[in-house]
Parts: C-alpha cells; sequence; structure tokens
C-alpha cells in the first residue's frame, strides 16, 4: 500500500478496554489492528483489536465526511489504523461501548490473503499457525498466553527475592555437558568446539559458595531428537540453588512456589484464564509425595513394569496422569544411577539419591535435589557415570575453595505455563519454537 499517514502528534489517550460506557460523549484517540468489517450499506462497522481487547467502531454513512468514508473503503483486515472518535453508549455492541469516527488514519497494511485470520474463527493446525506466529499470537487466546507468562514470571521474582535469591546470570556458552552429553548443540567457538548451555547447573551451584542463593531465568538447549508436545531444543527454566539446604527443603520452596504462582495468576489474570477456559484451582500445600518405589508400584498394579532404576517411560507416565488430572504432585527418592552425576547419594541407602521430580498430572515440570559437596565423591560419581573428571577440572577447583552443603532445582516455565493455560503442546507457549523440525520463524 502506497501513502500511508503519518503517526505526527496522534497518541493514544486509552486501550479499548478502558473505555466505557460512562464515557459518553468524550473523545479519544485509539490504535489497533483491524479484526472485522462489516458494511451494512447505510452504517459500517469496523472492529478494532488493541493488545488489550476491542471495539466496535461505527460509521453511519450519511453522517461521515468523503474523507473518512475514502478511507473506510480501503480498509481490509489487520490494517493497522488510528481513530480519533466521540465515545457513544450502546447496549447492542461489545463492553456496551462504540466509537464514532471524525477521523481515522492507516498507519500499517497488510497483504491479503492473510496466511491466518487472528480472528480465530478459521481453525488452522498448529504448523499453520506457528508458520504465521505473528498473526497467531493476536488471536485472543495468543495473547492471553503470554500475559500468563509475564505474570508467572513476576510471581516467580517477586516469591524468590522475598526467599532471600539473588538474580544471576550465567554462561550460556559452554566447555562441557552439564546434563550429559547426547543432547548438546555444538558450537564453533573460534578454533576450539563449544556447546550451548543444557542448564546453568554447575555455575549455579558453584555461585552458592558466594552469594548463598541464587536464581536465573534463562534459555537453554537440548538437541532432542524425539518429537513430543513436551520437548523442544530451546526452553526457559527458572534454576535455584541454594547453600545449607538440602532436598526437602527445596521441595518445600517449590511447593510455596508454585501456590504462590497459581494465587498470583489467579488474581491477576482472570481475563486471560477466561479467554483460555482455564478455570485454575489453587492447590492445596502439602502436595502428595510419593517414593520412586512406590510409583513403580502403581504403575506395576496397572500393568506397565519398569524395571528398576529406569526412568519413568512415557507408557507411564500416561498411568500417572490419568490418576492425578491437573494435580501437583512429588516423587522422591530416586536410584542413584538414573539421576545426573551432582545429585547426592542418600547417606543410609547410597543405591537412592536425594533427588525429587515435580509432577502435573502427567508432566514433569522440575526436577532437582540435595548436590554432592565433597570433591572425591562427586569425582567417583563423575568416572561411574563414564565421564572424564578432567573435563571438570575447573568446576571440581572450585570444591577446593569451600564449597558449602547445597540444593537446587531447575522449573520448566513453558510446561509450567502449559500446566496454568491448559495447553496441550508446549509450543503454544513458546513465542516462537524451536524442535527438531523447525527453526524458523
Ligand atoms: P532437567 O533436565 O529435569 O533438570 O530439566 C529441568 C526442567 O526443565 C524442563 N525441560 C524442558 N522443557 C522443554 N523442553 C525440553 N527439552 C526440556 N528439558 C527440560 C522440564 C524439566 O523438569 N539441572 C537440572 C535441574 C536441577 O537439578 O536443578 C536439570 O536440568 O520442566
Amino acid at each position: 500500500m502506497e501513502d500511508l499517514d503519518r503517526l505526527e502528534d496522534w497518541r493514544r489517550t486509552h486501550y479499548t478496554s478502558e473505555i466505557t460506557p460512562e464515557m459518553a460523549g468524550e473523545t479519544v484517540t485509539v490504535f489497533g489492528w483491524v479484526h472485522a468489517i462489516r458494511d451494512l450499506g447505510g452504517i459500517k462497522f469496523i472492529l478494532l483489536a488493541d493488545r488489550e481487547e476491542t471495539i466496535q467502531v461505527t460509521i453511519p454513512v450519511k453522517k461521515a465526511s468523503p474523507e473518512l468514508l475514502e478511507k473506510i473503503e480501503k480498509l481490509k483486515k489487520q490494517y493497522v489504523v488510528g481513530v480519533k472518535g466521540k465515545v457513544r453508549a450502546y447496549e447492542k455492541a461489545h463492553r456496551g461501548v462504540e466509537l464514532i469516527p471524525s477521523e481515522i488514519k492507516i498507519l500499517g497494511a497488510a497483504e491479503h490473503p492473510l496466511d491466518l485470520d487472528p480472528t480465530g474463527r478459521i481453525p488452522a493446525d498448529l504448523d499453520v499457525r506457528l508458520n504465521a506466529r505473528i498473526l497467531d499470537l493476536r488471536r485472543p487466546e495468543g495473547l492471553a498466553i503470554f500475559r500468563v507468562n509475564h505474570h508467572v514470571l513476576r510471581a516467580v521474582r517477586d516469591f524468590l527475592e522475598g526467599e532471600g535469591f539473588l538474580e544471576v546470570q550465567t554462561p550460556k556458552i559452554i566447555a562441557t555437558a552439564t546434563e550429559g552429553g547426547a543432547a548438546l548443540f555444538p558450537v564453533v567457538y573460534f578454533d576450539r568446539e563449544a556447546f550451548l548451555a543444557q542448564s546453568p547447573q554447575l555455575y549455579k551451584e558453584q555461585l552458592t559458595s558466594v552469594f548463598e542463593r541464587v536464581y536465573e531465568v534463562a534459555s537453554y538447549f537440548r538437541a532432542e531428537e524425539s518429537r513430543t508436545v513436551r520437548h523442544v531444543a530451546e526452553f526457559v527454566s527458572i534454576d535455584i540453588e541454594a547453600a545449607f539446604m538440602n532436598v526437602e527443603d527445596v521441595v518445600n520452596l517449590l511447593e510455596k512456589l508454585i501456590v504462590y504462582v497459581v494465587s498470583y495468576v489467579k488474581a491477576k489474570c482472570s481475563g486471560e484464564l477466561k479467554v483460555l477456559k482455564a478455570d485454575l484451582k489453587v492447590p492445596a500445600a502439602p502436595f502428595k509425595r510419593y517414593t520412586y518405589d512406590e510409583v513403580l508400584g502403581l504403575l506395576a498394579d496397572r500393568g506397565v513394569k519398569v524395571p528398576w532404576g529406569e526412568d519413568i517411560p512415557t507408557s507411564g507416565l500416561r498411568v500417572l496422569g490419568d490418576l492425578h488430572p491437573e494435580t501437583y504432585y512429588f516423587i522422591l527418592d530416586w536410584p542413584t544411577e538414573s539421576k545426573p552425576f551432582y545429585i547426592k547419594p542418600r547417606d543410609d541407602s547410597p543405591k537412592l539419591c536425594e533427588a525429587f521430580d515435580l509432577m502435573y498430572g502427567m508432566l514433569e515440570l522440575a526436577s532437582g535435589g540435595t548436590r554432592i559437596h565433597s570433591k572425591d565423591l562427586l569425582v567417583e560419581r563423575l568416572k561411574s557415570q563414564g565421564l572424564t573428571p578432567e573435563s571438570f577440572k575447573h568446576h571440581l577447583r572450585v570444591f577446593d575453595y569451600g564449597m558449602p552443603p547445597h540444593a537446587g532445582w531447575g522449573l520448566g516455565l513453558n510446561r509450567l505455563v502449559m500446566a496454568l493455560t491448559r495447553r496441550g503442546n508446549i509450543r503454544e507457549c513458546i513465542l516462537f519454537p524451536r524442535d527438531r523440525d523447525r527453526l524458523t520463524p
């Protein structure tokens, strides 16, 4: 589209959501995207959407100026417009209010046919939606999910601040694997090979020997080969690590955090939750705590045999999901061999370790535990997992500087938002998801 109008001195006076019937007679300026156009001959309607809501703009043809009508003729869906007009109370309009424009600016055009209809009236499959992600995000559900995401993070930061945690940033280009080697993405680092970080594990542990309580919110990278609704190649994790704590302390802290976050989201995001049809219930603490052995028993009774020592397979997770719909619960006392090298084996029974997972239905939301803080034991565990202590020499050296006992966890933000917004695929909760098949947009 050739000649767009200029913004000049026009500034928004209100978001659409702020315009109420009580403001009848007031002149306002709104900006947004044309969601729908309806022409009844003598009267034309535009549904204008901004990031908050929508408002009906009503143009009685006889009363409108020729300039205004000319503008209206040019409009197509998803054009960006500014509207200056008078508020009118009108019961039949959405929210009982409409806008009678005196002037319209066309500030941005959209090419037709559009790749996707953001009103959501024409269903599209997820791949089509993700290919036109920006249009997809303009759907009310898209906006709602990422507002929930925003408020989850606010709640997390608020809570951890209250618990004395310091927010840190650790490197994302690293020299050695932290969570097992298979899923690393190599990068060319000048004349050496390096990797994208899978987690902040070793750095957050080291930092407990300085700042005692640290947390980080960041993206991590795993070359996940499997195509599932809950795995992506780039995800955001909320990690904490605390000196002078053990598994029990960090489990209790996580439980408290989940209750805090759900309450916060329920209070701040009632509109979003309605759009998403997510009826949130604040979970009651304490959450159910199972041991790994108890879970194996539950599964065996239902026909899923898991060899002791192995992780719970998807078939087992499905059974657990059916037994705990929309419910948070912990699994504790994992076999040492099923968990990473840095998890502390139990003193009384070293075949078991002080690790836990937090589950929501069939979804693993978080894992963590007490860490090994004896250097000798850590070296032994590295070796028994087939890793070379030499590759971890910088990390091990820190254990010679005075390492406190410590514990922590990593909580998958995208999975948590998936649970809170009741989405069936993690990709819906990531702005621009990355997986085995997708690297764009
Ligand atoms: P873990 O590997 O269990 O633990 O990861 C922690 C949490 O991160 C999320 N997550 C993922 N989300 C989406 N796609 C993925 N590919 C993916 N991988 C992991 C999950 C998971 O529960 N260092 C430990 C944590 C700790 O002990 O502190 C770790 O990384 O929600």
